[in-house]
């Protein structure tokens, strides 16, 4: 997937990325061709307006024009509206209810769009993750689709309820939930007919199937393949049924990919898996950056992001080197220092920046309720305390202490291990060899 539009992709984004200065008309072009690009891929017109605004928005900035390197600045941007356009980053697929209950998923989508296939290949998964699920035949409308899950089931070793002759699938549906609480299967999964095209009659049996066992998950199964036509489709769904998630299959096949782009930004559901081929584990959460990576053409382009990223780091250590060799580190510096970790994680890379941190703070002795402490302290603290640790004496203290829910005992402890990064600080602020570790650590 993708294939054409990522080459065009790619082309634009190399075409700007070269350039030491872009102009705001340089963006404009390259706008408007990602535009060409994005409807030519097949993707809803209103998710590509609102995409060009948005990205226009930011793109003709000062913050962009004026940085060190526009075209990385605008790959950047372009990128991170795509991963907004995907979705949330952080994807939790399936949300079911504990091991010790039954929870229900019901799969919805046209005929053809990969239901039965989906619903094994969620069986499947869930049973190597140590869950007990149990698969319903309710589509009574295909002659051979009971068979065609039974076939399925018996492949992955995941039992299927199926009832001879049954006509009426939401009895088959409720019938089954009793099946489940009784045998305690904790997943029910329940695969229903689809039709060539919607019809009122198709969307009251599944609406009827859905009142009648209550789902956790009411996913939808579109087909990559079928274009602007499932995003139709699935709003229609979302209408009489309600969407909890949307299943891509047919992601392996060939096709433009402009409905991906457009169903999570249409349709407000997060897509949670892409169906990757026909066998039982081809199934793959769905990460919003990973494919805007894809789109955007893949390696070089993504390395290009990467380093529009690490210029901001760049700048931040260039900005701290200065501090350091001036000696004006104060505890403001400190609290961004404390913010900014939180948002890396890293604890090892952080510690290196800090200057005079190590040696001095060790890995243990930073903990997360250790930081939020010292955090509250700071920030109970007026601007001109942070910038003058000196001037703290103990009325204030005894203040701090108390707007920050700690102890003097606390704002002491603090004050001290910073006087002693301080101290460090001078002693490093001179020393070339230290320095320049610091900078080959920033990649620099
Ligand atoms: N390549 C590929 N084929 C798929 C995928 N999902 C389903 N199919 C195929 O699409 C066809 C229709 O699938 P099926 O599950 O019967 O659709 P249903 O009518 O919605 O139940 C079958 O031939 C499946 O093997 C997928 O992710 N990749
Ligand atoms: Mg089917």
């Amino acid at each position: 997937m993708f294939d054409s539009i990522s080459a065009q992709f790619g082309k634009i984004v190399r075409s700007l990325s070269g350039k030491s200065k872009i102009t705001e008309k340089n963006i404009q072009d390259a706008v408007e061709e990602i535009k060409v690009a994005l409807l030519e891929a097949d993707v809803n017109l209103r998710v590509v307006r609102r995409f060009v605004n948005r990205t226009m928005e930011e793109a003709t900035g000062e913050k962009v024009l004026q940085s060190v390197d526009p075209g990385q600045q605008f790959v950047k941007i372009v990128y991170d509206k795509m991963v907004q356009l995907l979705g949330d980053v952080d994807n939790q697929g399936l949300i079911l209810k504990g091991p010790d209950t039954t929870s229900v998923v019901l799969m919805m989508g046209l005929q053809g769009s990969g239901k039965t296939t989906t619903a094994a290949k969620l069986a499947y998964r869930l049973k190597k993750q140590g869950r007990r699920p149990l698969l319903v035949a309710a589509d009574l409308v295909r002659p051979a689709a009971v068979l065609q899950l039974q076939v399925l089931g018996e492949k992955i070793g995941v039992p299927v309820y199926a009832e001879e002759h049954a006509k009426n699938p939401v009895s088959v549906a409720k019938n089954s939930l009793a099946k489940a609480k009784k045998e305690q299967f904790d997943v029910l999964i329940v695969d229903t007919s689809g039709r060539m095209h919607l019809d009122e009659m198709m969307m009251d049996e599944i609406h009827n199937v859905s009142s009648a066992i209550n789902p956790d998950e009411r996913l939808f199964v579109a087909d990559a393949m079928t274009g602007q036509n499932a995003v139709t489709i699935a709003q229609e769904f979302e209408e009489k049924v309600g969407i909890t998630g949307v299943i891509l299959s047919k992601f392996d096949s060939d096709t433009r990919g402009g409905a991906a782009l457009s169903l999570r930004s249409i349709v407000g559901k997060p897509i949670k898996f892409i169906g990757v081929g026909e066998k039982p584990e081809d199934l793959d959460p769905f990460y919003p950056d990973r494919i805007a990576s894809r789109i955007l053409g893949m390696g070089d382009v993504v390395s290009l992001v990467e380093k529009a990223q690490e210029t901001i780091d760049i700048k931040e250590a260039e900005k701290m080197q200065e501090k350091m060799s001036k000696a004006t580190f104060d505890l403001q510096d400190y609290l961004d220092q404390l913010d900014r970790m939180n948002k890396m994680g890293s604890v090892e890379k952080l510690l290196e920046m800090i200057p005079g941190a190590k040696g001095n703070v060790s890995e243990d002795d930073i903990d997360t309720a250790e930081m939020n402490r010292e955090k509250a302290i700071i920030q109970s603290m007026t601007m001109t305390e942070r910038q003058n640790p000196y001037m703290i004496g103990p009325t204030r203290k005894k203040r701090v202490a108390n707007g920050s829910g700690t102890t003097v005992y606390d704002v002491n402890r603090l004050l001290k291990k910073f006087e002693k990064m301080r101290l460090a600080m001078k002693k490093f602020a001179k020393n070339k060899k230290y320095q320049a570790s610091m900078l080959k650590h920033m990649g620099m």
